[in-house]
């Protein structure tokens, strides 16, 4: 038996979001989306966990208030909508097999609450989805990437309500129906664990918790549930209307060490691990595990699944699971009742084996081959890696030239620990590479944090060309895919 290797066939790709790329907010039939209200965030005003993507009620009637003079970077994105056929080129230059995009769920029922679709959004992805397979291109589209109709956000509070599951079955009806025989590989919820971090966001419910008099910690939990229902949900009606797709999870993965080798730490680290595989053992599982039941009782959150909902977790088990990894970070016991460590950069920053992105993020490759292990080890479900990547501030020579060695190193350094994965035995089929062409960031709203391996002539304010240059890592990354990762 030869070295095990990147297989024949390995899904090599590029990773996007409909609010981060798109633009064209007001194109198309498209309604308006709670990231249509997302302000650009200057360096010097930043919070120091860079979570600007936290937005309540009362920022979005700021916003609204403030329409003409705040920026909203997500209304242009990169500006896809007019140059997706240039775009999709570029990835078939690059080789390209695959491209995760999301489908913007105001461009298909512009409230939410619509009977009937939007058939002009619709068409627009038809043309994306024959485009890409015009040059062999499979998409893998997540169904809903942090963009929600803001009406199902005003009304509904998101996902706090089991409304707005019904209305998010009647748009996955209707996008699986209408791409079943352009998509093969569906993901439900982008990071659907992020919910944790950011309510807003990530479930839609912007409207301030203690208005229903309700914890906020149970608020995060109930609307948890029924995003997970409603991941379930997806997932069986895939299963019922494509059953030759394959439906998948996506979450956040969290990779975590132990601050020290006193034995609490590690319990710390266990305690953490589990926040994470809570998400995975639902929907991979589709069983409810019971090791968050004390931190529950203790927080006094009650659980609202019934013994239906409990039946439809159990059938809507994905076939496939994915992440997304940027960094890991620190477990320290702070004693009991036990606390979460927080998800985002302030945790990671703290190693000091590893170096820091621009942004504070640590830069960790082993991390993703020990993600890789666990989440095999445990599940022994395929995996598709749907993003990594590296932010990075960068300019163009005179020549248009944008020479991102940086990049090259850090991807290059992560592939060599997917490759060390599959040699583990891990059964990796594909990877998206986050942010394939620069794009809007998605918790700072900047331009000008840089991920791909093109770059876009448009700085955090709208303003500029909007051509796409190819960078140093273009030819790079081509190469890794032409030669299949075999001299990584
Ligand atoms: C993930 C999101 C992406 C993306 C990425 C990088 O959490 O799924 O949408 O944006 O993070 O984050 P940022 O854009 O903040 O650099």
């Amino acid at each position: 038996m030869g070295e095990k290797s990147f297989k024949k066939g390995f899904l090599w790709g590029g990773a996007t979001a409909a609010n981060q790329i798109e633009g064209a907010y007001n194109e198309g039939g498209r309604g308006l989306a709670n990231t249509d209200f997302l302000k650009y965030v200057a360096p010097n005003e930043r919070r120091a966990d860079e979570a600007t993507f936290e937005q309540t009620y009362a920022s979005l009637q700021e916003a609204k208030a403030h329409e003409d003079t705040y920026i909203f970077p997500k209304r242009w994105g990169n500006d896809f909508y007019h140059h997706y056929k240039e775009d999709i080129a570029l990835m078939a230059e690059m080789g390209f097999s695959v491209f995760r995009m999301s489908i913007s769920w105001s461009r298909i029922f512009p409230t939410g609450f619509e009977e009937k679709p939007n058939e002009e959004g619709l068409a627009f992805y038809d043309k994306v989805f024959d485009e890409c397979h015009k040059y062999g291109i499979e998409p893998l589209v997540t169904m809903l990437h942090y963009d929600f109709p803001l009406a199902v956000c005003e009304k509904l509070n998101g996902f706090e309500s089991r409304e707005t599951i019904a209305l998010f079955e009647k748009y996955v009806r209707t996008i699986v129906e209408r791409y079943h025989k352009k998509v093969k590989y569906w993901l439900t919820f982008n990071e659907i664990n992020m919910s944790l971090q950011s309510l807003s966001t990530c479930s839609g419910a912007m409207r301030d918790h203690s208005l229903k008099g309700l914890d906020e910690e149970q608020l995060t939990f109930e609307v948890v549930h029924n995003m997970l229902l409603a991941s379930a949900k997806a997932v069986i009606l895939v299963h019922e209307i494509a059953p030759e797709a394959l439906a998948g999870n996506m979450v956040w993965k969290h990779v975590y060490y132990p601050k020290t080798v006193r034995p609490e730490d590690t319990l710390q680290q266990i305690f953490d691990m589990n926040l994470n595989y809570y998400f995975y053992d639902i929907q991979c599982k589709g069983v409810v595990p019971y090791y968050l039941d004390r931190y529950f009782e203790q927080k006094n959150i009650k659980r609202n699944y019934s013994p239906e909902d409990i039946e439809t977790l159990k059938k809507g088990k994905a076939d496939f699971l994915s992440f997304s990894y940027y960094m890991s970070n620190i477990s320290e016991y702070q004693g009991e009742p036990m606390k979460f460590t927080g998800l985002l950069p302030d945790q990671s920053r703290n190693n000091p084996y590893l170096k820091m992105t621009d942004w504070g993020w640590s830069i960790d490759p082993v991390g993703l081959r020990i993600a890789l292990n666990q989440l095999y080890t445990r599940y022994g479900l395929p995996i598709f890696i749907a993003e990594f990547g590296i932010g990075m501030y960068e300019s163009m020579d005179s020549n248009h030239q944008i020479h991102d060695q940086g990049r090259i190193e850090f991807v290059e350094a992560h592939l060599k620990q997917i490759k060390e994965a599959i040699k583990d035995g891990v059964d990796v089929f594909g990877v998206t590479y986050w942010g394939w062409i620069d794009l809007v960031s998605s918790t700072t709203s900047e331009m000008t944090k840089r991920y791909g391996f093109v770059y876009v002539d448009a700085d955090d304010y709208g303003k500029g060309t909007y051509n796409r240059y190819k960078k140093d890592s273009f030819y790079w990354y081509k190469h890794v895919i032409e030669t299949n990762g075999s001299e990584i």
